[in-house]
């Protein structure tokens, strides 16, 4: 069942099908059992019939998010440990990354507010004092308020390699900036764990032509979902939920940096695919 908000409310799509539902994104999501509510839902509803599911969308969505605030867990795969190491090698940060790929304590950090999260179809921002800019294609997790994970959505974790690799204290700015982060198309609720097949692609295309493509499958997170989850929420209380990125499993070459302009394609099985494309904060124009 995939849950879109869209301007005029809330579409539940399941099958086929299209459903509105009159609720609050917060109250809505965030329940025990979301799957078996949202059946309850549809068995209860008349479905749209097609020219209205037209008129609601307008082919547009919003980032799947209400007030939830975005963390995100790191280095949760070799990929990104390896390419981490690399780029910090100067500083003498290398080690950093080796230690918490294999602590029992994983790396989480805050990522972001709702109001700073772009959704599918909207811009993502690179840093105008960021010379080495790249996408991270990360699955996310909603987390309801008693730390369970009631769905999947697709999440970009827009990160600044060169801030990073300058100095491992530099984190946060590396990462939480305007529209560094983008959730959606919609959250995928299920009652059933994703598939540890479920393959993540990431696109990336420059006027029109590819310019990256890679893909791998989450199973080869090193920790499980429900160990993020539990150190998220060890230590703080998240009252409508919240969404974890769980870590980038693809990083283009060294040589890679994002232009203004370019367009991110961030596929992930079950979900779908989320499209945003490159820009700058217009204060900096
Ligand atoms: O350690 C810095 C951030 C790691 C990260 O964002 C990732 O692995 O996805
Ligand atoms: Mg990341």
């Amino acid at each position: 069942m995939k849950l879109y908000k869209i301007a005029k409310g809330i579409l539940l799509e399941h099958e086929g099908a299209a459903y509105i539902i009159d609720d609050s994104w917060d109250k809505l999501v965030n329940r025990d059992n979301l799957a078996a509510y949202l059946q309850a839902v549809i068995d209860d509803t008349t479905p749209l019939t097609a020219g209205v599911y037209q008129e609601f969308t307008n082919g547009q969505v919003l980032p799947p998010i209400g007030t939830q605030e975005v963390w995100a867990a790191g280095v949760t795969y070799l990929k990104s440990r390896d390419a981490r190491m690399e780029e910090s090698e100067s500083s003498g940060g290398a080690t950093l990354y080796d230690k918490v790929y294999d602590a029992p304590r994983p790396e989480l950090f805050f990522k972001s507010m709702p109001y700073r999260v772009s959704g599918h179809g909207g811009e993502v921002y690179i840093r105008k004092d960021s010379e080495w800019n790249v996408p991270e294609p990360e699955l996310t997790l909603y987390i309801n308020s008693k730390g369970n994970i009631q769905g999947y959505t697709i999440g970009n974790d827009m990160s600044s390699r060169s801030i990073e690799g300058e100095n491992a204290l530099y984190l946060p700015q590396a990462k939480i900036y305007e529209k560094s982060a983008a959730i959606g198309p919609c959250l995928y609720v299920t009652d059933a764990p994703l598939p540890a097949d479920s393959a993540i692609k990431l696109l990336i295309k420059r006027d029109g032509a590819a310019v990256y493509h890679d893909e791998t499958t989450i199973a080869r997170i090193k920790r499980s979902f429900t160990e993020l989850a539990g150190y998220l929420y060890a230590e703080c209380d998240f009252p409508q939920g919240c969404y974890l990125m769980t870590g980038t499993c693809l990083v283009p070459p060294p040589t890679f940096t994002l232009q203004i302009g370019d367009e991110v394609y961030i596929s992930i099985d079950h979900i779908g695919t989320m499209i945003n494309t490159i820009g700058i904060n217009s204060k900096h124009n």
